[in-house]
């Protein structure tokens, strides 16, 4: 069958096929896609079990909006031609009109109505003692119907109620009679015996004037080739699907309530994968990557948090700086929330000073056993050689160092390969006479350094004032491509003795020697160094 072909077209091709079709219970679009799975070529959308899912009874309790809102969602979920169990119709012929227009709307291919009145009971409910409607009113649904369908395939099946309501075969073949001349495209003749007799019987006698179906709820025990033999052109599997999920989901949530643990059920219920396979999650993922703007999530950061930090005493005595608490968190925290508010999550955090006590979750660790004798550059080594590399940037920065999160998107917006971001307000560092790494870039920091590029030259704790445009505070951002050249100089320096004691600032000047160019961001303030107890306490303030 071409998937293209409409699916009331196909519908009317099994109602016609010289074939025993079937159409299985579906009630919601996980069902339809299982069914669909399973190979049925078509779906019974049947009010008991709609009713069901829905937790009310069969009786019209839910809306039949409510009921077309379902069915969407299955038209949805699948390919398949769904038959709508449309119980009497809502109403009279024109709430039948009404409803085959917004069948056709959403998609679904045919509808089934039964001579009862609006509202229903199912017909295994005190059958005997419902009620017909009068042919002649059943037959303006059926023509009002007919007559409102745009789609020349779309079908609408009769169900014939007379054998559930006590009649006999007299009344079903008169009404069957009368419902074909009406315009039915098709009967249902249903059935609450445990026997086939009386779709038998009716089939006999009404031959091949139109396809008939079946419902064999209660003869189940029948053999299929029995209808076969009789002609029947579709037998209804009505409420299969739902009923094997209910003694599932009553022994599962038994056994939860009992037993009070997940491993009691987890080798007998489907794996979440298994959900996601059923809603489409894979072509979600092959339509992000085809619409959704690429985001580099494999991004990494490098946390340089190998020293003690003596400066601050008692503080670090069971602990490195990069977890002293402020405000309740270690720094690290601190850090760590930073960059994944801007959407990093691959962070390696190198430790050096008592490395079990550097324990966040959540981050990867690698270790710098010789922090005591090694400066911030092999630190970095240390980061660049640990395992979960990503083919993304490169972030780097200090462990002891907190911030607002907008500098980590000021670092993000340069397409160069290195950038910095370097705080213009240096003097308060000379002010305070600490040490700092202070930078020489092309031009200094001013209004109109907005619109130009600016770019580092040197970068050097001991650069002479005169020199000086402003401090960097340890964030460095290297793009995926330049990345193996960053850890090439990182061997170079390193495999001389004094490039084991190296400052991260020396690496940069080196890069700008090498002849990288250095993207320079200029910025004031929203960062904080921690190196005293004084810079502790005003951290928390910060934080
Ligand atoms: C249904 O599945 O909702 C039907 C068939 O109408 S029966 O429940 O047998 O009436
Ligand atoms: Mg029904």
């Amino acid at each position: 069958m071409p998937a293209t072909e409409r699916r009331s077209t196909r519908f009317r091709r099994l109602l016609q096929s010289p074939e025993l079709e079937f159409l299985l219970e579906a009630h919601n679009g996980i069902s339809a896609r299982i069914a669909e799975e399973a190979g049925f070529k078509g779906l019974w959308a049947g009010g008991l079990c709609l009713s069901a899912q829905y937790g009310v009874r069969d009786s019209n309790e839910a809306s039949w909006t409510q009921v077309l809102e379902m069915l969407e969602f299955m038209a949805d979920a699948t390919t398949l031609p769904i038959l709508l169990d449309g119980d009497t119709g809502y109403g009279n012929f024109n709430n039948v009109r009404r409803l085959v227009r917004k069948l056709e709307e959403r998609g679904v291919a045919a509808v089934c109505i039964e001579d009862k009145l609006y509202p229903k009971t199912n017909s295994f409910i005190g059958g005997e003692r419902q009620q017909l409607a009068e042919i002649d009113e059943f037959c303006s649904r059926i023509r009002a119907g007919k007559d409102a369908q745009r789609d020349d395939d779309f079908c609408l099946i009769t169900r014939i109620e007379a054998f559930i309501a006590g009649w006999g075969l007299g009344e079903a073949l008169r009404r069957a009679e009368a419902y074909h001349a009406a315009g039915s495209d098709g009967i249902l003749i249903h059935s609450a015996l445990a026997s086939p007799r009386e779709v038998l019987a009716f089939k006999r006698e009404w031959g091949e004037r139109s396809p008939v179906l079946i419902v064999p709820t209660k003869y189940y025990s029948t053999p299929t080739d029995v209808f076969r033999e009789a002609g029947f052109a579709i037998a209804i599997w009505a409420n299969q699907l739902l009923r094997a999920a209910i003694p599932a989901m009553q022994q599962c949530a038994a056994t939860l309530a009992r037993e009070q643990t997940l491993v009691a059920v987890e080798d007998r219920i489907a794996p979440v994968a298994e959900i996601f396979r059923l809603q489409g999650a894979s072509e979600l993922e092959a339509a992000e990557e085809r619409y959704l703007p690429r985001r580099d999530r494999d991004d990494r950061v490098i946390v340089l948090a190998a020293s003690r930090g003596s400066a601050l005493g008692e503080l670090t005595a069971d602990r490195p700086k990069t977890m002293v608490e402020v405000r309740g968190q270690p720094l690290l925290a601190h850090i760590a929330s930073a960059w994944n508010a801007a959407g990093l999550k691959h962070l390696t955090v190198v430790r050096g000073y008592l490395p079990a006590a550097v324990d966040l979750p959540g981050l990867r660790y690698a270790d710098n056993a010789d922090y005591a004798d090694t400066g911030e550059l092999w630190s970095l080594a240390c980061g660049l050689a640990a395992p979960g590399q990503t083919s993304g940037d490169l972030y780097v920065c200090y462990g002891d160092v907190i911030f607002r999160r907008h500098l980590i998107d000021l670092l993000s917006e340069p397409a160069d390969d290195f950038t910095i971001v370097v705080d213009a307000d240096w003097r308060e560092s000379v002010n305070r006479g600490r040490a700092a790494d202070y930078v020489r870039c092309s031009e200094g920091h001013s209004r109109q350094a907005y619109y130009r590029e600016i770019w580092l030259e040197r970068c050097d704790a001991g650069l002479p004032e005169a020199e000086c445009h402003g401090e960097w505070m340890g964030f460095l951002r290297v793009r995926a491509a330049a990345v193996p050249r960053l850890r090439a100089l990182v061997t170079t320096l390193t495999a001389a003795p004094a490039g084991r004691r190296a400052a991260l600032s020396e690496m940069l000047t080196a890069l700008v020697a090498a002849g990288e160019k250095i993207r320079v961001i200029y910025t004031t303030g929203h960062w904080l160094d921690v190196d005293s107890v004084a810079d502790v306490l005003n951290a928390g303030r910060f934080a």
